[in-house]
């Protein structure tokens, strides 16, 4: 190694300093002697052979290097002292989190606690963003367009910033106002200060009019391919042997008629738009465009027509932007209407939309809780849409007066209510399953449609919650599974509708909007709960209801079923929660569960000459006893949450920006 000195003055000269290279380097180089003294020798003799300018020159170098040197280390010590405060401060952070929560315990009732298996939920995770490292940031190679350019995507620099700002506000510079809390829940400040507003805007756009750049393909992966042609399948049979009417009767190749308008069809548009079927799509929007006629002597139910109807329209005209569908949302919206006209504004369960008149069944005058209480993602967002209040104005109203009842046991509610006195009745018996399921989840999405404002909704929403762990939950024998029974008159029922399998979904997407983390880790262990309700059963496919055994006996498995219980009627709810619970956890066993579900469809419920069949006997695999009957919802939502499932693209239907109404329709949340 040579140093080369342009220093000197006069004429060029090059001026060498010689370095002792070590052993390693030297061999090879010729006679070898490498003892001290000869070193000590050869260095000393060489810094006399220097000249007196060189000897400065090194001098100087080196006292250089010794001045840069202390500089360096001043600074580093700096550096070194600031990343050893903010670990400090992470580490109190992390201390006073928990104290923030130990203020609003929040603990599921002791038989069913910290289930060892599913560990300690990360504290952070109550206000923490999703996890997202699981899911491809990439775009959708599909049309859907998301409506907020800013929100589209969370990158990792989002999710520090959200972490920072939870750390300033645990620091206390937002102070009062940063955190409000009810029984247990803890809401992010501006989710819960501002007062609900019930104005009606402008008519607003389709979220996809207001389109932004197109996104990169996200390429299908093979399980969505699977979905598609699952779905295509079963469109095969509908197309050919049900075309326009409400449903398919697989086995027999004909149709069943409910309500005349093409249900299956209307509620399987928005999920061929999501599957990328753009020829079937057309061939359906046609069919709309000609033939849906909503001027029909027809009484339909006005909770069914809603879901699947309206919300499948107005979910559509998101999707695609075309005004076909909101023309067509309006028009059944409308006729919807006189179902409100009641002594109590609580509306009947029937109208008849070419006549307008509506009415309650026959044999009473009570509405379905479930029913009244799970219309009103569509209404509003119809008024928000036309710019005519009249549709949030009557759904709204009844959320108000249900809000204000009594005869509620802490937050769970009857299943009837009277539309002539507006009260509750058959008081006593309390479910999260039929006839009260979709009043909880609506309770929590209008809350998320709105912005997060209205409060009254989530107060309802935690306070049933709360009345779930302390009067609903149980755990069974041998695996102890947590699931969800029945009250009826103080008694306990280990009783579980499938349709109760909504709920770990909608718990988790409650965690994700800022809520109590402990709602997440009963998600959970619910899922788990819904998924053995299909792996208990000899066809691998949930029946309609289970018993849960509370104790253990030989040869018994915790889910038992009664014969009239042992049908499928291909219902989503699990495939659902299954949905959120991928989305913000990531974790691949959800995908895998949802796999093995659809494999047992196809097993079990597959019809060779088209569409598949609800079945009568889930517990026995060479005979399961078709039905006959394909539901609209199968295409509606089984299958559309299997494929979003399957998906790594958060942006396919971005839950920061839609909330799914009970038909599996997604809407647009508002902002402001
Ligand atoms: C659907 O119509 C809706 O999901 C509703 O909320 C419950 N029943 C069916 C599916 O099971």
């Amino acid at each position: 190694a040579a140093m080369y000195s342009g220093a000197a003055a006069g004429p060029p000269r090059r001026d060498f300093i010689s370095v002792t290279l070590g052993p390693e380097e030297a061999v090879g180089v010729g006679g070898y002697n490498n003892s001290k003294a000869w070193r000590r020798r050869s260095c000393w003799r060489k810094w006399k052979q220097l000249s007196r300018l060189q000897r400065s020159v090194i001098l100087l170098l080196f006292a250089f290097l010794a001045v840069c040197g202390v500089i360096s280390y001043t600074s580093m010590g700096e550096a070194w002292k600031s990343i050893t405060n903010k670990s400090l401060d992470d580490q109190r952070t992390e201390q006073e989190i928990p104290r923030l929560k130990l203020a609003n315990p929040a603990v599921l009732p002791a038989p069913q606690k910290a289930d060892a298996n599913h560990g300690d939920y990360p504290e952070l995770s109550l206000q923490k963003p999703p996890k997202l490292s699981h899911v491809r940031r990439g775009p959708s190679n599909l049309q859907i367009k998301a409506p907020q350019r800013d929100t589209r995507v969370k990158t990792r620099h989002d999710t520090m910033r959200a972490v920072e700002e939870l750390v300033q506000e645990d620091k206390g510079e937002k102070t009062e106002k940063s955190i409000i809390s009810w029984r247990g829940a803890v809401i992010e400040p501006d989710q819960s200060t501002e007062p609900p507003s019930n104005k009606i805007m402008e008519p607003e756009k389709p979220s996809s009019v207001e389109a932004e750049d197109q996104k990169e393909p996200v390429p299908i992966n093979e399980r969505q391919l699977a979905v598609i042609e699952a779905f295509r399948h079963a469109w095969k049979g509908y197309k050919e042997f049900a075309w326009g009417h409400d449903e398919l009767k697989p086995l027999s190749k004909s149709y069943s008629e409910w309500f005349g308008l093409g249900l299956t069809l209307i509620d399987a548009l928005d999920t061929m738009w999501i599957l990328g079927l753009k020829e079937e799509f057309e061939e359906a929007r046609k069919w709309v465009a000609n033939d849906l006629v909503f001027d029909k002597n027809v009484d339909v139910n006005l909770f069914e027509s809603t879901i699947r109807i309206l919300g499948g329209l107005l979910s559509t005209y998101h999707l695609s932007g075309d005004s076909l569908f909101l023309e067509k949302a309006k028009d059944i919206g409308n006729r919807l209407m006189p179902a409100f006209k009641t002594p109590s504004k609580i509306p009947y369960s029937d109208v008849n939309i070419g006549r307008g008149t509506a009415h309650p069944p026959r044999w009473t005058s009570d509405s379905t809780v479930a029913e009244v209480t799970s219309i009103q993602l569509e209404f509003r967002e119809l008024s928000r849409l036309t710019g005519d209040e009249k549709f949030q104005k009557a759904v709204d109203q009844v959320m108000k007066h249900v809000h204000t009842l009594s005869g509620k046991n802490d937050g769970l509610v009857p299943m009837f209510i009277n539309t002539n006195s507006g009260q509750f009745t058959h008081l006593g018996v309390y479910t999260l399953g039929a006839r009260a399921d979709s009043y909880y989840e609506y309770l929590l999405k209008q809350w998320i449609q709105g912005g997060k404002k209205e409060n009254e909704l989530l107060e309802d929403y935690m306070r049933a919650i709360e009345g779930v762990k302390k009067h609903l939950l149980q755990r069974s024998e041998p695996k102890k599974l947590t699931f969800v029974g029945e009250l009826a008159h103080g008694h306990f029922s280990a009783k579980m509708d499938h349709l109760v399998c909504f709920l770990p979904g909608t718990l988790a997407l409650g965690a994700h909007n800022g809520l109590a983390a402990d709602h997440m880790k009963l998600a959970e262990i619910l899922i788990e709960t819904c998924y053995q309700m299909y792996a208990q059963v000899e066809t691998g496919l949930s029946p309609e209801i289970v018993h849960f055994n509370l104790h253990a006996q030989k040869g018994h498995k915790d889910v038992e079923v009664k014969p009239a219980d042992r049908h499928n009627l291909l219902r989503p709810e699990t495939v659902e929660s299954l949905f959120y619970m991928y989305r913000f956890t990531g974790d691949k066993k959800y995908q895998d569960w949802g796999w093995e579900i659809l494999q047992n469809f196809n097993r079990y419920t597959r019809v060779p000459t088209g569409g598949y069949t609800s079945i009568n006997n889930v517990q026995n695999p060479s005979n399961p006893e078709p039905r006959d009957k394909m539901e609209s919802f199968f295409l509606g939502e089984t299958l559309k949450y299997m494929f979003l499932l399957f998906s790594d693209d958060i942006d396919l239907i971005n839950l920061d920006k839609y909330v799914f109404n009970t038909e599996a329709h997604p809407l647009p949340i508002w902002v402001p």
